[in-house]
This record gives structure tokens, C-alpha cells and sequence, in this order.
């Protein structure tokens, strides 16, 4: 039998700094000393943040933690790549994404302290709270950017999510609504390699997970997730497309080289060779490397942007550990309209063992 082709796809690959710190002048977005800077200082600022929320979480300061070092390219060179109007809809892990943005650390410790009121967002940030029920966001991207297309307004929604999150139902219906619908929405799959103990490979048969976009009728590249340019100029062309009604799924392709949690031991189910092979790629002294070769900032310079970025997190912990406790009520108030009188018992319970 002769078969007629009907269709051919390919992924493409992007990557513009290597692991030697230098660049490949063909692919790289317009690097303005500004931006290189702007990038290196979200980084070391997640960088920084997350050193600090494990060590408080230690100390009993902190609840469960979920680090995000070795993805910080990722988040902060897709974060930087939106404009001010556009909407971040993240998952647990993307601090970096929220601190590239400005938003507050010290509200980001307060909520990984436990305590709501820091992911009450100021409203000059387009950004969702985060969302541990693994995919459950990534509907709500979409119908944020539906919304956006029927109102007409020019905002460009992306939604972080892992690639344990691509094997989920939410996942494949965003995914087709957003491709029947053409919305502009760019979907972020940090695909750090792992999700807890489950190996990528293990997570889906597919040679990458950039072409699950492919069935829905979504364009898709995979990028070198560790190389913020490649991730920045990735989600700048994402964004040019969103603008024009045309969704994009992004697979970074990087490593998270922390535990899962801090509930996790991740030495369990991972070899140190495997963790010291990714070592090398680390998206931060990457970027240090070619700043440095590029005279963009000496060696001095980079030890006070990491003095600095540490003075802002600890000073930022100090304010969140000034704020107090949420009060009790809060955690039965905003389900429903009136409580329910189970909800009014548990109340009760709580308030008699808050004294
Ligand atoms: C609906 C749901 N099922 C299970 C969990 C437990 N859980 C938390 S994180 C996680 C793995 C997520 O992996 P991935 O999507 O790759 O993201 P990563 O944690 O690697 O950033 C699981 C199963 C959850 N939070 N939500």
C-alpha cells in the first residue's frame, strides 16, 4: 500500500549561551546592557530566596518548601520577556518569575510562612496566587485569555506548569481550547527533568513535550531552559504571536537541582553524577560567565549584587515576621458565601485550640 503524507512537524530547538558563556550572535535577542543586568538580578535574587527559605525552613520558621535553584533562567527570562499589562498564572516553584517582576519578597515569605494574606495580590501585578493542585492553572490561563480576546484588551497570559503537570486532563483541554479558540496565552512547561520521584522518561513516551502542542494546533519550541536568552527571546517571539491571537507552547528544558520539597529526598531516587553533570550548566554563573567576559561588570560588581540581593531577602524576612498571624476565621472564609454548620463546628474547634 502507498500511503500519501498527509502532514509533516518538527521541534525546533533554541539555544544562545552556552555553557562556556559565550553566545551564538545568529538567535540572541536584542541585549541591552540594561536587560543582561536586569536578568542577572532576578536571578540572584531567586537564588538568594530560595537559600534562605530552606534554611528557615529548618529552623521550623518556614512550611514546606518546594525550591526552584537551577530553573531561575527559566522563570526570569520568560517573566521579563512580558509587559506590565500581561498576566503570569504560575504554579508552587516560580518565585524567581514573581521576584523578576517586582513583586514583594517579603510577601512571598509570608505566604511560604503560612500565611494567606501574602499572595493577596497588590493590584498593580497581573498575577494569580499559587497553585499547588498540580495543572488545575492552566484552565484558568485560558480562560483569562479568552476573556482578554472577548474584551478586547491587548493582554498576553502565560501559566507555568511541570512536565508532570502535561500529563494531566487540564492540561490537553487548555491546550485545545486555546488552539480551536487561537487565545493569547503561552504555555510555560518548566520541565525540570523530574516530577518528585518520577523521571521524565517515565512521565510520557513523547520525544519532547513541546509537541503535545502539535495535536492541539499550537506552534511549540523547546529551549535550552538553563540559557535565560534563549528563554527570553523564546517568550518575546511567544508574546509578538500572542498579540496576534496565536498561542505557543514553550518546553524549558532545565534541571531542578534542589529537592522536590522539603519533604523530599531527592538523593534517593538520583545520582550525584547525574546532579554534578547539571551543576555545570547552572543558568547563573552561565550568565556571569559571558557578563564578565563581555566587561559588562567585574568581579567585584557581581559579589555586591549578591550582598545586595542576600541584604533584601533577609531584611524582607524580618518584615514578614513582623506582620503576625492570620487570623483563624480566614481559613473558613472564602469558600462560601454563608458557612456551612460544619464549617461553623470546625470554626469553633479551631478558635478553642488558636488560645
Ligand atoms: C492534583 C495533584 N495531584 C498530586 C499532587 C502532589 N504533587 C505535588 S507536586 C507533584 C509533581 C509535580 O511535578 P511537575 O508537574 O513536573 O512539577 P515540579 O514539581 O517538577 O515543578 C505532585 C504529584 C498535587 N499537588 N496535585
Amino acid at each position: 500500500m502507498v500511503f500519501r503524507s498527509l502532514a509533516r512537524f518538527s521541534v525546533n530547538y533554541l539555544q544562545v549561551l552556552d555553557e562556556h558563556g559565550q553566545i551564538d550572535a545568529r538567535h540572541a535577542p536584542k541585549l541591552t546592557p540594561a536587560l543582561v543586568k536586569h536578568a542577572f538580578d532576578a536571578m540572584v535574587l531567586g537564588r538568594a530566596f530560595d537559600e534562605t527559605a530552606l534554611a528557615l525552613q529548618r529552623e521550623g520558621r518556614l512550611l514546606t518548601y518546594g525550591p526552584g535553584k537551577g530553573e531561575e533562567a527559566a522563570h526570569a527570562g520568560s517573566a521579563l520577556a512580558l509587559r506590565k499589562g500581561d498576566w503570569i498564572v504560575p504554579s508552587f516553584r516560580e518565585n524567581t518569575a514573581y521576584l523578576a517582576r517586582g513583586y514583594p519578597p517579603e510577601l512571598l515569605f509570608e505566604y511560604w510562612m503560612g500565611d494567606e494574606r501574602g499572595q493577596k495580590m497588590p493590584k498593580e501585578h497581573k498575577m494569580l496566587p499559587v497553585a499547588v493542585p498540580v495543572s488545575t492553572q492552566i484552565p484558568h490561563a485560558v480562560g483569562i485569555a479568552y476573556a482578554a480576546k472577548l474584551l478586547k484588551k491587548n493582554e498576553v497570559v502565560l501559566t507555568y506548569f511541570g512536565d508532570g503537570a502535561t500529563s494531566k486532563g487540564d492540561f490537553y483541554e487548555a491546550l485545545n481550547f486555546a488552539g480551536v479558540f487561537r487565545l493569547p496565552v503561552i504555555f510555560a512547561c518548566i520541565n525540570n527533568q523530574y516530577a518528585i520521584s518520577l523521571p521524565r522518561e517515565r512521565q510520557s513516551a513523547a520525544r519532547t513535550l513541546a509537541q503535545k502542542a502539535i495535536a492541539a494546533g499550537i506552534d511549540s519550541i523547546q529551549v535550552d531552559g538553563n540559557d535565560v536568552f534563549a528563554c527570553y527571546r523564546a517568550t518575546q517571539q511567544a508574546v509578538e504571536r500572542a498579540r496576534k491571537g496565536e498561542p505557543t507552547l514553550i518546553e524549558f528544558y532545565t534541571y531542578r537541582m534542589g529537592d522536590h520539597t522539603t519533604s523530599d529526598e531527592a538523593s534517593r531516587y538520583r545520582s550525584a553524577k547525574e546532579v554534578a553533570r547539571w551543576a555545570k550548566r547552572d543558568p547563573i554563573s552561565r550568565l556571569s560567565k559571558y557578563a564578565l567576559g563581555k566587561k559588562l561588570w567585574n568581579k567585584q560588581h557581581e559579589q555586591k549584587i549578591w550582598k545586595l540581593a542576600r541584604k533584601r531577602i533577609s531584611d524582607a524576612v524580618a518584615k514578614a515576621e513582623a506582620i503576625g498571624t492570620q487570623p483563624i476565621e480566614d481559613i473558613f472564609a472564602y469558600t462560601y458565601s454563608q458557612p456551612t454548620p460544619r464549617l461553623r463546628e470546625q470554626l469553633e474547634e479551631a478558635r478553642k485550640e488558636a488560645v
